[in-house]
């Protein structure tokens, strides 16, 4: 069995990369603190979950649960594991010791105070119950917004050391030629992050100032202006790290690689020149004083839609990765052998197919239209908005990093899932639950314009003057509810299975490990000894189907619109 003793290195017998111990240390220090804040963003869920299905919880409950639940899992959840997954794809793929681990523990000290100062803001003062539109004049105190500063520098010096590891990589010779695609994709990530967290400074930094006495005034406009130049992009940072771990999965699972290595790649650039273009998209409703029509219009009518043009791509290239993985392994019958006869027993493989599907037809439809000017009239604050992004960050990144991380538990902790059997369902219920709570909080917004930020359509049932909401939106409620309950139910099968595997997993050997997870490609060598990529007719087939989907979802949404202002009685 490969031990660290003299090197601080060994072997990987599955992928064949160099891990040094200081990486390892750093992406388990990281992917424990995710699973925690996972699991803390996950509890409070249940609060929030019941105050909307049947106005369980006060509204001082509701908001203060929101913003637990909104800070630790898009932020510290997602943040946490990307961290990680940068350590795996600047250290590990590249057979590189991390350029300072020194430094990368620093980020983690910065990241693990942040987070902390944050969730204890918020559970000690009203004042903090902020979730994602925190604008003046909300004012929370100084250490909520001294908490997300130190936790944004931690994420800034990850990403440096990151570059850092980069480039001692290439001039150590460690590796030669392009980044691999998945490295290559982590990278388009961490540029978009360093852009987007300075832009943060430019928002966090004014605000603790504010909070704190030393500014007296913080422009409502100017300050959400800048604030959606962050926050935007910090979700581009998500999909481009998302496109990534697919890419990987499909390699892990399948062997599978990309039809076209130069498109997937010119796919990830188009993230990177357009991508903040879509920061205009949450400003559609500012006052035309503040932002022309046309503004608005050409920055989410046309220009977005660049960056829409690389989700496209990789939406062919992703499922065409594990169609050419799974037609090489000799499923090549009809259309969709490659597709029925997959790993499905494999966790990681499910969570990627659900994650692609999830994300595509719920998240990423979903948000190019509630981004077009014209329709965003019907989206814009009501739980529409909440439908879509749990498509994105839940059904998709969430789902995904979930299924990287039955790879993580072998390959870098080196032990054997604890529950294997649980581990296969966990996607499914976990996908299935959030797919339903979309499609309900969809439904909510659009059609009945259930507002987002304001949970009470029970306190104020059979009031003189309360609004009546009809019957299907209460039932529209409970649907959204029992989604959420199986997708909980899914997030607690992954803690649970994740925690009792690294504390009682067995541990496992390198012929363990080769006999279990061996395949034939890896790093985005084609490996199977074959000189010929596949062709893929049947994700040809399917994107034929997404696409017609879309144009349908599309104007289906300019019918709801036309149907708003009745012309002529
Ligand atoms: C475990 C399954 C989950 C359930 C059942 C769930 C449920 C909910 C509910 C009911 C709300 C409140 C909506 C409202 O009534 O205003 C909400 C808000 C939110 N959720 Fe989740 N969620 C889950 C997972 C996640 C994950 C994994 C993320 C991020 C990665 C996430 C991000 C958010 C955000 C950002 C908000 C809104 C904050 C805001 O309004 O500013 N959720 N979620
Ligand atoms: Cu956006």
């Amino acid at each position: 069995m490969a031990g660290f003793a003299e090197t601080e290195s060994r072997v990987c017998p599955v992928t064949g990369f160099r891990v040094h111990q200081a990486a390892e240390d750093l992406v388990k220090a990281n992917a424990v603190a995710a699973v925690v804040a996972l699991l803390l963003g996950g509890v409070a869920a249940v609060v929030v979950l019941f105050t909307r299905w049947m106005g369980a919880f006060p509204p001082e409950a509701f908001y203060q649960y929101l913003a637990l639940h909104a800070w630790n899992m898009l932020i510290f959840w997602i943040i946490f594991f990307e961290i990680a997954l940068l350590h795996f794809a600047g250290s590990i793929m590249l057979n590189t010791r991390p350029a300072s681990p020194a430094a990368g523990w620093m980020a983690f000290g910065l990241m693990a105070l942040g987070a902390l100062m944050v969730n204890r803001a918020v559970l000690t003062n009203p004042l903090n119950h902020l979730s994602f539109q925190p604008y003046p004049p909300l004012r929370g105190t100084p250490d909520f917004y001294l908490g997300t500063i130190l936790f944004a520098v931690g994420a800034l010096v990850g990403v440096g050391l990151f570059f850092a590891t980069v480039y001692k990589a290439y001039r150590e010779g460690n590796h030669q030629g392009p980044l691999p695609l998945v490295v290559f994709g982590a990278f388009v990530a961490a540029v978009l992050a360093v852009g987007t967290l300075l832009v943060g400074a430019l928002a966090f930094v004014p605000a603790l100032l504010w909070s704190a006495g030393l500014l007296v005034h913080l422009d409502p406009f100017l300050w959400k202006l800048v604030y959606w130049g962050f926050a935007h992009p910090s979700q581009q940072i998500n999909l481009a790290a998302t496109v990534a771990v697919w890419y990987l999965l499909a390699q892990l699972t399948v062997g599978g690689y990309t039809p076209s290595e130069k498109v997937s790649r010119a796919a990830f650039v188009l993230y990177l020149v357009a991508i903040n273009l879509g920061s205009a998209h949450h400003l559609q409703t500012e006052p035309s004083g503040a932002l022309s029509v046309g503004w608005k219009w050409i920055n989410t009518g046309y220009l977005m839609h660049l960056a829409v043009l690389g989700s496209m791509i990789h939406a062919f290239a992703v499922p065409g990765s594990v169609e050419v993985g799974q037609r090489l392994r000799g499923y090549t019958r009809g259309r969709f052998e490659w597709l029925v006869r997959g790993p499905w027993h494999n966790p990681a493989f499910t969570s990627l197919v659900l994650s692609v599907a999830l994300f595509g037809f719920l998240g990423g439809i979903t948000g190019v239209i509630a981004g077009t000017e014209q329709l965003n009239l019907k989206w814009h604050n009501t739980t529409g908005i909440m439908g879509h992004f749990h498509g994105t960050v839940v059904a998709g990144t969430t789902l995904a990093f979930m299924g990287i991380t039955w790879y993580v538990l072998p390959l870098i902790f080196r032990r054997r899932v604890v529950g294997e059997r649980w581990a296969r369902w966990q996607p499914w219920l976990f996908g299935v639950g959030v797919g339903l709570l979309v499609l309900a909080y969809t439904q909510l917004g659009v059609r009945y314009g259930l507002p987002r930020k304001q949970p009470d359509v029970f306190r104020f049932r059979g009031l003189p003057l309360a609004f009546p909401w009809p019957d299907e939106v209460y039932r529209l409620l409970a649907v959204a509810g029992v989604g959420g309950l199986l997708a909980l139910l899914g997030g607690a099968v992954f803690v649970v299975l994740v925690v009792a595997t690294i504390l009682f997993g067995k541990r496992l050997t390198d012929e363990e490990l080769r006999r279990q997870y061996a395949l034939p490609s890896f790093g985005g060598n084609p490996g199977h000894g074959v000189t010929e990529t596949p062709a893929v007719p049947g994700t040809f087939a399917l994107c034929l189907l997404f696409a017609a989907f879309f144009v349908l979802t599309y104007l289906g949404n300019y019918w709801n619109l036309s149907r708003s202002w009745p012309i002529g009685g």
